[in-house]
């Protein structure tokens, strides 16, 4: 994998420079695909005005629009300070969705596959230093079976292409989150990587630095006052923390490891880390933090908000973590792709633990869309002659991933992909590649898995062996036995989990999904499915299947709040499984689960050691 400087997260330090190029760009649809041709990499020409960072679709009042499926572009313009000559020069993109290819001053300069992890182009030749430079991206947000996420795209009769997902969630798409101009020097930090380790009241920080170009490497680890606690010199080391604060569940304490390289007494480069000082573990049935027991109490999520769409909104990250906290979680999955990095960040310094989700979502055959994909495939899709692409696509995306997001303390597992189709022999040798991968590229190690569908049965999984602990998706009493039935549903939902209990795996399971859509403002007594009385009566259900079960160890329901999807039958305008309403205000359920989850200790279940 390929390490570059402008990767590392934007911050302007005594050697790197960052200008933050959001605002309002152009852009222009472009459905024949003709752009290329007629040279809109040196202009789109006439174009809308597009706020970047966000989705394109929900700003428009037409449905053509908000439908589109194909290429799109986007255009700015830039200055670089003549002084940055000499400098290496990049545009940061957080993420372009689904792809992107980018051109300055009408050269191409990158493309980047994959919509939900940062790229960056290197400028540095095709800058004009002094003056203006023109940006266009080239975008496309099509849908296939060898692309992350899956789905197909299809052609209408009139010609206009429509994209067919494999998932539940809206296909938003555009530049998505922010985008940065860098100035860097030549002689710069690639890549940083941390392993803090503990033993009894003593704790270590390993570190491990990469550079292009010679330097001497200092690493200074510093408190939350900024006094120093630690230093080291070389490329690799490992450094005794005195009296070290650990980084605990909902109660973060963060170090700054500032990086800077020297020549002589020169300062070529400095960039800086927050870390915490954590272990994670899996032992037997036990999730550990610092060999402490935690049951993970929270949410699927997804990056949702009205108007915006998937697009980066620090008002809704904080917004979030507000009612995350209110209500007594702990932790969440980046359902269904790695979120912006702010998130991680947030998450750091508020002690939430994540399940850190590749964009792998929708590895399941389908013809038409992903609830098809419940009642049965008929090709199994891990036979499909695309695999090998797919597979290429997605250790791609978990080897960014895990380069972005491995020093995060607040980042305890990866899940490598949401509901695959896991109950074809075709899916082991596709996910042992995936699963050796993730342990071989993360220094931490941390434990692997994927949220799995309730097709893929104890009796019928062919890939649970490859998971440190198991993830279930499980929608007893919503899409199988729901309403009044839920009792038999209970008894089904307490028969699987004999089934994996019978198989002494010596592992702990988390629920990942289970749920019931809810309208915000439907009450009904007694209940009906999608009252607010229903959601709160499956939950209570779940939950106490869940506590009769040792080996069960989180439990994060979806979803965190209702958010948009394509239209259908199933979907009132969008899936309203949330516990909050998409504009972030409570529904009965959340009362309930602020009750429990504050009754609930971190270590529930935990063996007291
Ligand atoms: C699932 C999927 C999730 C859906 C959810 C649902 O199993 O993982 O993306 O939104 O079910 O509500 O059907």
């Amino acid at each position: 994998m390929e390490h570059c400087a402008a990767l590392l997260y934007p911050r302007v330090t005594a050697a790197r420079q960052a200008i933050n190029l959001d605002g309002m760009w152009k852009f222009r649809f472009d459905p024949d695909s003709r752009g290329l041709a007629e040279g809109w990499k040196d202009g789109i020409g006439s174009g809308d005005l597009m706020p970047v960072p966000a989705s394109f679709q929900d700003f428009f009042t037409d449905k053509a629009s908000r439908e589109y499926a194909g290429d799109f572009w986007y255009e700015t313009e830039f200055f670089v300070p003549a002084e940055w000559k000499g400098r290496g020069v990049y545009v940061r993109f957080g993420s372009v969705t689904h792809r992107g290819t980018v051109f300055v001053n009408g050269l191409e300069i990158t493309r980047h596959e994959g919509g939900f992890l940062p790229f960056a182009a290197d400028i540095t030749e095709a800058a004009r230093y002094g003056g203006a430079n023109r940006l266009a991206v080239l975008v496309n947000n099509e849908l296939s079976e060898t692309t992350l996420p899956a789905g197909r795209t299809v052609t209408l009769p009139d010609g206009r292409k429509a994209a067919k997902p494999y998932f539940d969630f809206f296909n938003y798409a555009g530049i998505q989150r922010r985008v940065y101009l860098l100035g860097l020097p030549k002689t710069a930090l690639t890549d940083l990587s941390l392993v803090p380790r503990l033993d009894g009241a003593r704790a270590e920080l390993e570190y491990s630095v990469e550079t292009c170009g010679e330097a001497e490497v200092e690493v200074t680890v510093l408190d939350e006052e900024g006094r120093t606690v630690a230093e080291g010199r070389g490329a690799k080391g490992c450094l005794s923390i005195p009296q070290p604060r650990l980084w605990k569940v909902r109660n973060a304490y963060l170090y700054r490891v500032r990086v800077r390289l020297y020549r002589g007494e020169e300062v070529l480069d400095e960039w800086y880390e927050e870390t915490g000082l954590r272990t994670v573990e899996i032992r037997g049935t036990e999730i550990l933090l610092n060999g402490e027991p935690v049951y993970l109490k929270g949410f699927g999520k997804h990056e949702d908000a009205d108007v915006l769409g998937r697009g980066y909104s620090p008002a809704h990250i904080k917004r979030d973590f507000e009612l995350m906290k209110w209500i007594g979680a702990n932790s969440f999955r980046t359902s269904h792709y790695p979120y912006a990095e702010e998130v991680y960040q947030m998450a750091d310094r508020e002690g939430f633990l994540i399940i850190d989700e590749s964009p792998a979502v929708g590895l399941f055959d389908s013809t038409a869309n992903f609830l098809d994909a419940g009642k049965g495939a008929r090709i199994p899709f891990f036979e499909k002659p695309g695999i090998p692409e797919l597979l290429q696509n997605h250790l791609v995306a978990i080897g960014e991933m895990i380069r972005r997001d491995k020093n995060h303390p607040s980042v305890i597992a990866w899940s490598l992909a949401n509901e695959p189709e896991t109950t074809a022999e075709a899916a082991a040798p596709y996910f042992k590649k995936l699963f050796d991968a993730a342990l071989a590229w993360d220094p931490q190690k941390r434990p692997r898995t994927y949220a799995g569908i309730m097709l893929s049965r104890p009796e019928s999984c062919k890939c649970y062996q490859f998971c440190d602990f198991i993830c279930l998706n499980r929608y007893y009493g919503w899409y199988v036995l729901g309403g009044y039935e839920i009792d038999t549903a209970e008894q089904a939902l307490r028969s699987e989990l004999e089934g994996w209990k019978a198989k002494n795996l010596n592992k702990p399971f988390v629920f990942t999904e289970y749920g019931a859509d809810t309208g915000g403002g439907l009450h009904k007594l007694p209940s009906v499915q999608w009252s607010q009385e229903y959601q709160v009566e499956l939950l209570e259900m779940n939950h106490r299947v869940f506590d009769s079960y040792d080996f069960i160890k989180g439990e994060q329901v979806w979803a965190f709040a209702d958010f948009q999807t394509g239209e259908g039958i199933l979907r009132v305008d969008g899936n309203k499984k949330g516990i909050f309403t998409r504009q972030r205000q409570p529904k009965a359920a959340a009362f309930y689960f602020k009750q429990r989850w504050e009754k609930l200790p971190e270590n529930y279940k935990g063996d007291k050691k």
